[in-house]
């Protein structure tokens, strides 16, 4: 294993499912340098801002360093002893179904192995699902309809070697950073045409030929008016669709009846009739049209259905499983695939075996000489959650995922949880998840631990160790073989390393296996540990027999029973829950370019929040004047689940009668600003998916009567605010605060958050009528430690100057020192502003003066500022600018 390794290691991103090669260094000092692994065939060398950023993040900041036990730190052997006891105990009481496992798309699939081999071969219960639920599930159930396996056919070659890109319900600018560059690419090479079918104008719809802003949950009625044209106008492959598939007729009158012409689309979708008969048209016209589809499409009560919409006018057109055509269904996470392969969803048993078939479950049960293998599909995550809410689950253990922050309905989540009589979680950090554990395992973070991945293409790259662990942690894989071994299962999880169970994994790949199950990975399993050291990238299949498969589908046959894919006719049908009286906007949420899910990793590095460093509720411009809502006010939102508080943006990409929230705030970053307790745990009845694109809200304008920001070299949680938000800065944290109460009162709150300790070195300010207060504590040496100052709302000085102080360990000039109440700098110092691009920290001010001298254009912006030269995700928001400076110009 390469510990502290001065040379560069080649590993993988931990973040989405582009999956892209990553060359990392540990200095002698501990820091870590990365750049692009030229050589990794998923990104030839590029990153984009949060994978250029991964060096910032290996920080022991918030890190778990050793065991504990209802908050007290312990040992390995007590910490392990008490989770195999209780599990083992409450099996024997209540049976199998009394425990359950929920764990992540961000495990490597060594550890997912060995947690879906304990829990049902040794355990005996279908109980282990997965955060894939919240994000793949329907395009695994999809996939299974349509071709009896979960395939996805398609690679990355498919996106350039397209005429046509239809990118439905993805973000790829922002969450396929990488993938999205390489279409661009192609796109500026070969004219590529693309079309961004979102509610949303998001900065994919940014840089596409059409973009279909459709009403929520209405790509149904698109796809079936697509496959009832297609028939119309003849572009169906007639051969292929009775040599390879079946349903034809049916998927067809189906769609016909629900979407007769593009007319009723386009009143169905809430978009123009011309728009629709233009998406028709070029599809129909275009031989090689890839289909990407993400969240928008998956996150839906029929979410399903939709996937085989779309892929039912692949089938119908034979455009699958050649170059430059396919439906491509994108992971997030930089494993969900890897899940996928090894059953880590409650209804899948194991190498993409299921409980259907008997044969599956005896197969599987003699390869892992299995005493008890589980022959039922377990509960699926938000039935799994009410499980543990009404004690029918008595003891769960959580890895790698933050279900307090990430599961729908999160309040009753985090009630659950709390209720759970023995909670076990292992996390790198603190999280909102943690807090509830009884026995909290400490894991190895990225850069520490050894495995595999595989990303959206099939393809399974190394993850490789770079740095020693930090503290006592240790890797999944290994905790979990400690617990089975401690629950006696010790012959079964005596595993000396990864390699060791990858071995194992491919090897049940291509456990009778003749050509049933595509995914198979048999020829890897006879890899010796150095093999696996060195394993370069590879897509599989890796069958052990033959050559590998260059492309998946090439020959027209499916793994089902009569070799055809189906076509599943499909209706479309309204949301789960529709909007009304009370709860007339319907909420949108998912993800910002430079955030990670929960931001326990990315929402440490000032850089990576600061283009948006506050949560921000999108909302159309009408329905902000039917509130009253302006820019920069404090919304407050409400489902009937829960309620969140977000600024405001008014935003002309945001369709009228619906708004976006990003899903990314915890409450360890902000008091209320959570999408989770907001969203409806309603769920698709074929994928168990939850709609967390769509839940009715109403929106109100709270009366902030005071404001505040308070800059601090400490990490601190304030309590009692109505709000607070906070970002990190070098040097530590910013906090936003503000509140309803008088201002008074805000400052005597606010006051609270100085520390103690600090009170004699504080000089303090309030003005007469008590409105506005400022203070500020420097260290033993003489700079600043914290400042915080109040006003009304509109009457905060600028506080740049003392952020840029925090991250100097200079004692303070006297002229500082006069000048830190009024909070503005001595000197006339440059604003750069909130922060556009990333890669290079070019602020907004700078682009805005760029644009200013002359320059007018991406490459001019770029070449004197170098934004957007880098991963590309910020173009969209520099043509933005260039674009109103345009406007401006002109009046
Ligand atoms: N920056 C960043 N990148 C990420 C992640 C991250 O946290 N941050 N997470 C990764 C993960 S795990 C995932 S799953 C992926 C998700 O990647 P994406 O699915 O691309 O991202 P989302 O923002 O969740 O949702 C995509 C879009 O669906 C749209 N949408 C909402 N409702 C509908 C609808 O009814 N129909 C259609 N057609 N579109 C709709 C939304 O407006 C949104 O723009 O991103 C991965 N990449
Ligand atoms: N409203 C709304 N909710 C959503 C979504 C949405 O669009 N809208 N999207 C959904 C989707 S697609 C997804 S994928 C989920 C993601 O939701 P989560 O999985 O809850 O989000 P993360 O913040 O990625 O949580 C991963 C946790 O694992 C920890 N971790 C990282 N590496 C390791 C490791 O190697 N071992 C262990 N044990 N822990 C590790 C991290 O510190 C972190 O706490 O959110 C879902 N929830
Ligand atoms: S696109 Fe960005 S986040 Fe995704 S794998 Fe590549 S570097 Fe990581
Ligand atoms: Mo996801």
């Amino acid at each position: 294993m390469q510990d502290g390794s001065a040379t560069e290691v080649q590993t993988t991103c931990p973040y989405c499912g582009v999956g892209c090669g990553v060359l990392a260094r540990t200095a002698a000092d501990g820091a870590v340098t990365v750049r692009g692994d030229p050589d990794h065939p998923a990104n030839l060398g590029k990153l984009c801002s949060k994978g250029a950023a991964l060096g910032e993040t290996t920080g022991l900041d918030g890190r778990l360093l050793a065991p504990q036990i209802g908050g007290r730190e312990t040992s390995w052997e007590e910490a392990l002893d008490l989770v195999a006891s209780r599990f083992t105990q409450t099996i024997a009481r209540y049976g199998p179904n009394a425990v359950a496992f929920y764990v992540s798309g961000q495990l490597l699939t060594e550890d997912y192995y060995v947690a879906n081999k304990l829990m049902k071969g040794f355990i005996g219960s279908g109980n282990i699902d997965t955060n894939s639920r919240l994000c793949m599930a329907s395009s695994v159930a999809g996939h299974r309809r349509a071709f009896g396996e979960d395939i996805v056919p398609g690679v990355y070659e498919d996106l350039e070697q397209a005429d046509l890109v239809v990118l439905t319900g993805s973000n790829l600018a922002w969450c396929h950073p990488i993938l999205h560059q390489r279409l661009l690419q192609a796109r500026a090479a070969r004219g590529t045409k693309i079309v961004v079918i979102d509610p949303r104008r998001t900065a994919t719809a940014d840089v596409c030929d059409l973009h279909l802003a459709i009403d929520p949950g209405t790509d149904v009625l698109l796809f079936n008016g697509l496959l009832a044209h297609l028939a119309r106008v003849g572009v169906v492959d007639q051969t292929y669709v009775s040599a390879s598939t079946s349903g034809f007729a049916e998927a067809v009158a189906s769609a016909s009846a629900d979407a007769p012409s593009p007319e009723v689309v386009a009143a169905g979708c809430g978009i123009a009739a011309e728009d629709v008969r233009a998406f028709y048209e070029m599809f129909a016209a275009t031989e090689r049209s890839v289909t990407v589809y993400s969240q928008g499409v998956n996150q839906s009560a029929h979410g399903t259905d939709k996937v085989n919409a779309i892929v039912n006018c692949h089938l119908a057109t034979g455009r699958i499983g050649r170059p430059g055509t396919g439906p491509f269904s994108v992971t997030g996470q930089p494993n969900a695939m890897g899940g996928r392969e090894v059953g880590g969803l409650a209804n899948q048993l194991a190498a993409h075996m299921g409980f259907d078939a008997p044969d599956d479950i005896d197969r599987v049960a003699r390869f892992w000489n299995a005493p008890s293998i589980a022959r039922q599909a377990g509960l699926k995550a938000v039935d799994l959650f009410e499980a543990v809410g009404d004690g029918r689950v008595k003891a769960l253990w959580i890895m790698g995922t933050n279900p307090a922050v990430s599961m729908p309905d999160a309040g009753r989540v985090r009630s659950a949880l709390k209720a759970c009589d023995f909670l076990v979680v292992s996390d790198v950090t603190q999280t909102d998840t943690t807090r509830h554990a009884d026995v909290l395992l400490p894991a190895a973070g990225w850069g520490e631990k050894r495995g595999t991945v595989t990303n959206s293409e099939r393809r399974l790259s190394r993850q490789r160790a770079f740095m020693p662990t930090a503290g006592d942690a240790r890797p999944d894989w290994r905790i979990v073989c400690d617990v089975a071994r401690r629950m006696g299962f010790g012959k079964a999880f005596d595993f000396d390393g990864p390699a060791a169970i990858f071995r194992e994994h491919a090897a049940l790949s291509a456990f009778e296996n003749v050509g049933g199950r595509l995914f198979d990975i048999g020829a890897l399993a006879d890899m010796t540990d150095t093999d696996y050291e060195r394993l370069v990238p590879r897509r599989w299949p890796q069958p052990t027999h033959g050559t590998p498969a260059g492309r998946l589908l090439a020959d027209g046959r499916f793994p089902t029973p009569d070799g055809r894919a189906r076509l599943v006719a499909v209706r479309q049908e309204g949301p789960a829950l529709a909007v009304g009286a009370t709860h007339p906007i319907a909420l949108n949420t998912g993800r910002a370019r430079d955030q990670w899910h929960t931001m326990t990793r990315t929402g440490r590095v000032p850089r990576l929040m600061s283009n948006a460093p506050e949560p921000v509720i999108e909302i159309a411009p009408v329905d902000a004047d039917r509130q009253g809502l302006a820019d920069g006010d404090l919304a407050h939102i409400s489902s009937r689940h829960g309620f969140a508080r977000a600024r405001v943006r008014v935003s002309t990409g945001q369709k009228p009668g619906s708004a976006f929230l990003p899903m990314h705030w915890s409450g360890q970053f902000a008091a209320h600003a959570g999408a989770g307790p907001l969203s409806s745990p309603l769920t698709d009845p074929f994928s168990g998916q939850p709609e967390l694109k769509h839940v009715p809200v109403r929106i109100h304008r709270e009366a902030v009567a005071w404001t505040g920001v308070l800059v601090t070299r400490r990490g601190i949680r304030p309590t009692g605010f109505v709000h607070w938000s906070r970002q990190p800065v070098d040097g530590g944290w910013v906090y936003a605060l503000c509140g309803t109460e008088t201002p008074d009162q805000g400052i005597l709150l606010s006051r609270q958050l100085l520390e103690d300790s600090r009170r004699e070195a504080l000089v303090e300010y309030t003005d007469r009528r008590g409105l506005t207060y400022r203070a500020a504590a420097l260290d033993g040496a003489g700079a600043l430690a914290e400042a915080l100052l109040v006003a009304p709302p509109g009457q905060l000085p600028p506080s740049d100057w003392l952020v840029s102080l925090l991250g100097s360990l200079e004692p303070l000039r006297p002229a500082e020192r006069m000048a830190l109440l009024s909070g503005r700098s001595p000197v006339p110092m440059p604003v750069i502003g909130r922060i556009v691009c990333s890669c290079f920290n070019v602020g907004v001010n700078q682009i805005a003066a760029s644009v200013a001298s002359g320059c007018r254009s991406l490459e001019t912006v770029g070449a004197g500022t170098r934004a957007g030269t880098n991963c590309g995700s910020c173009r969209s928001e520099i043509r933005r600018i260039i674009d109103e400076a345009r406007l401006q110009a002109a009046e």
